[in-house]
């Protein structure tokens, strides 16, 4: 098969765009459609300090590197989980990255900094793993991204992120989460910064092989808590539907976003009345934050167990 825009030897077919490319082309491919992203939803200017969320895996570590090579003044931020042998593995990855490429890298150690790791905080509020990860790892982003006084926060997320948190909210009717699901948030509080997904229209199959073809050391080790996670089962049965109907998953998202997103943002951008956590000073609609609660719910478990 031949490359779609030159006569060189196709080695990736994206189905969805009917296209073939060698490897060169791809990369110039994904980074345009990247670039198209970003000044489609007006994501970064050259001004922005952008805070880049890097786990470690292949799609963080695409986006910071597409994101460097535009030329964009980007600080990498990565959370230590405490999660087994995934955590420590993680954090090598994304500071042999950092310290290769001559990149500000700002490192959060949730044990050392606030007590637990995922796995404590997890049974100590007896929540599942990846409730108490996520928590923390919204709040510290933010936090992180404004005090250090960044403009834009970044994340790695892809299409199949995207397209299985749809259609997680959808068939639970999250209402409020469906009116915030948005590849560019601007920050609506002067303590929230802006978030922008500038990977949101590349599947998780074109990040992997964008990835592979830069030769980008990721870690492609599977945090053990995602085994079984609902998330994943989500992206089977996208990937089916896929596989049945290729742009299945770009129309579920990017349709959604154009014909449906607005009439739940309206519904609720005025019974959201946000403040501030009386604790911790971060935004929040209750007295005191989420993430404060569950930290305060550990500290006491913490306690009585072990007197
Ligand atoms: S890191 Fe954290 Fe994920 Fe592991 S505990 Fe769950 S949320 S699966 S992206
Ligand atoms: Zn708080």
């Amino acid at each position: 098969m031949r490359c779609k825009t030159c006569p060189g030897k196709a080695v990736i077919e994206t189905r969805r765009h009917n296209a073939a490319f060698c490897k060169d082309c791809y990369i110039v491919h994904v980074e345009r459609q990247v670039v198209r992203t970003i000044d489609g939803d007006t994501m970064l200017t050259p001004d922005d300090r952008v805070l880049v969320a890097v786990s470690g895996g292949k799609d963080s570590l695409t986006l910071w590197e597409v994101l460097r090579r535009l030329g964009y003044r980007t600080t990498g931020f990565h959370i230590v989980l405490g999660i087994g042998h995934y955590s420590p593995e993680a954090r090598r990855t994304v500071e042999a990255y950092a310290s290769t490429h001559g990149l500000p890298l700002i490192v959060t150690d949730v044990k050392e900094d606030y007590d637990f790791s995922i796995p404590e905080l997890a049974e100590y509020t007896r929540r599942v793993p990846c409730s108490a990860c996520g928590l923390s790892k919204r709040y510290l982003m933010n936090r992180t991204a404004r005090e250090a006084g960044f403009t834009v926060l970044a994340t790695g997320h892809n299409l199949d992120d995207g397209a299985a948190t749809l259609l997680g909210n959808l068939l639970h009717w999250q209402t409020e989460q469906l009116g915030r699901m948005a590849p560019a948030l601007e920050a609506t509080h002067p303590k929230l910064v802006k978030t922008v997904k500038p990977l949101i229209r590349l599947t998780e199959r074109e990040t992997l092989a964008y990835a592979m073809l830069r030769g980008i050391d990721y870690h492609d080790d599977e945090c053990p808590n995602a085994v079984g996670a609902t998330s994943l089962f989500y992206k089977d049965i996208l990937n089916q539907l896929e596989l049945a109907s290729p742009g299945a998953k770009q129309s579920f998202y990017f349709g959604f976003l154009k014909k449906a997103r607005p009439a739940f943002s309206a519904a609720h951008s005025e019974s959201l009345e946000l403040r501030e956590c009386e604790v911790c000073g971060q935004v929040t609609t209750t007295e005191t934050c989420a993430f404060c609660r569950m930290m305060d719910l550990a500290r006491r478990t913490a306690a009585a167990r072990n007197p």
